[in-house]
């Protein structure tokens, strides 16, 4: 069993003790042993085999709801305890140069809150940049008829509410490889994870007017939810278009990331009307902001879209989880050599980026014409490095 499994074992045995001495009925404490068992023994296999066997990973968001967010917090410990965070030395980024403590304030503040607005902004002509290569992008969309067309964002005639770029396009563009190898999004990120981060999610997508339908905006993320893909995450989402509180504000439920009312605990949508009346107005925020706007948000919290009233939305959404156990998983295959931004950070911190491939190696050397002897001399001196411990 991996240190991390093991780790998680300790600390459901000690829940189970504490339901004990608290007197649970001993039929329940039976049912719970057996689940959290299945559940072990999902996660042993999903470290064995970077596979998640379906029913651990449905127990998972049960246990979730069951003991209202208290299981992840368990296992989410246990992730850490075994394997601590990348230190990310001077994080100066997209959200300016982070201090230790400014790093603090904005954990606490997403703890709390379940998200954070930041005050710097993506630079316009980033958000430029990804706009005009969102619009000149093909993009898959489901049709009417079940089928599935390759289209064009065709803002004066969307064909459907949402249009979600292809992960490899999206992958591929130089200034998403700079953002997801950003030091002061991974600083955060490994920060509030509080372990080895792993980007697990980068999507670019755009929201339409085109229908207002239960069954549409229940399909686009545009009812309230919270997502249970995996133990632990963090999303970042950057507006690459103005969003009003017409063009599709990401709407929280301020502090549900923590603990939600009993009456709330189950998967599924949630109607604004529902929503309404299990928490207090003022905590019902729509998130409005200029393009360029950066928030971090713990989407185990109510969440939702805003459906359109009117235009259009853009935004790119970047995921790190603690662990890739859970749902399906996304492969990042680049289509070129990484920028060099990206290739440092791959190489600084390897678990990040565990489910980006990159392009074969003789690819590389042909694209960018590289020297395969300079290649050999380089390993020559690295390897007498770890022959000879007195070069150290
Ligand atoms: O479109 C949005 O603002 C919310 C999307 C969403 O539910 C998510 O990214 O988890
Ligand atoms: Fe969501």
């Amino acid at each position: 069993m991996s240190l991390a499994a093991q780790a998680i074992k300790e600390r459901l045995e000690g829940w189970i003790s504490s339901w004990i001495s608290a007197g649970m009925p001993e039929q329940s404490i039976i049912q719970l042993n057996n689940a959290l068992n299945l559940f072990l023994t999902g996660y042993d296999n999903y470290e064995k085999t970077g596979e998640t066997p379906r029913d651990a990973y449905v127990l998972m968001r049960q246990l979730f709801c069951l003991s209202n967010g208290f299981f992840n917090d368990l296992c989410a410990d246990g992730i850490s305890s075994a394997n601590r965070p990348y230190i990310v030395e001077n994080p100066d980024g997209v959200l300016g140069k982070l201090s230790d403590v400014s790093i603090e304030n904005i954990i606490s503040s997403i703890s709390r809150d379940g998200f954070y607005v930041f005050q710097e902004k993506l630079p316009e002509n980033i958000v430029n940049t990804l706009v005009a290569h969102a619009e000149s992008t093909n993009y898959s969309m489901e049709m009417s008829n079940g089928h599935y067309d390759d289209v064009k964002y065709d803002r004066n005639n969307p064909v459907g509410n949402r249009y979600i770029q292809k992960t490899k396009d999206t992958i591929s563009h130089p200034v998403i490889q700079k953002l997801i190898s950003d030091s002061s999004i991974l600083a955060i990120a490994n920060s509030y994870l509080n372990t080895k981060s792993i980007m697990d999610s980068a999507q670019i997508w755009w929201l339409t007017d085109f229908s207002k339908s239960k069954e549409a905006l229940d399909k686009s993320a545009l009812m309230y939810h919270f997502d249970m893909d995996r133990i632990k995450f963090l999303k970042f989402f950057f507006y690459l278009t103005d969003v009003t509180s017409e063009t599709a504000p990401h709407c929280y439920v301020k502090g549900s990331c923590a603990r939600k009312p009993t009456q709330s605990l189950r998967d599924g949508r949630f109607s604004d009307e529902e929503i309404s009346s299990l928490f207090p107005r003022e905590d019902i925020r729509e998130i409005c902001g200029k393009k360029g706007t950066i928030i971090a948000v713990d989407t185990r919290g109510f969440h939702k879209g805003k459906a359109v009233e009117k235009g259009e939305r853009l935004i790119f959404q970047l995921e790190f989880t603690n662990s890739l156990f859970g749902a399906p998983l996304e492969i990042f295959e680049l289509e070129n050599a990484p920028v060099k931004e990206l290739s440092d950070a791959m190489r600084k911190y390897p678990g990040t980026y565990k489910l980006v491939q990159t392009p074969k190696i003789e690819q590389i050397q042909i694209e960018h014409n590289i020297n395969v002897n300079n290649f050999a001399e380089d390993w020559k001196a690295r390897n007498s490095m770890f022959l000879n411990p007195k070069s150290y």
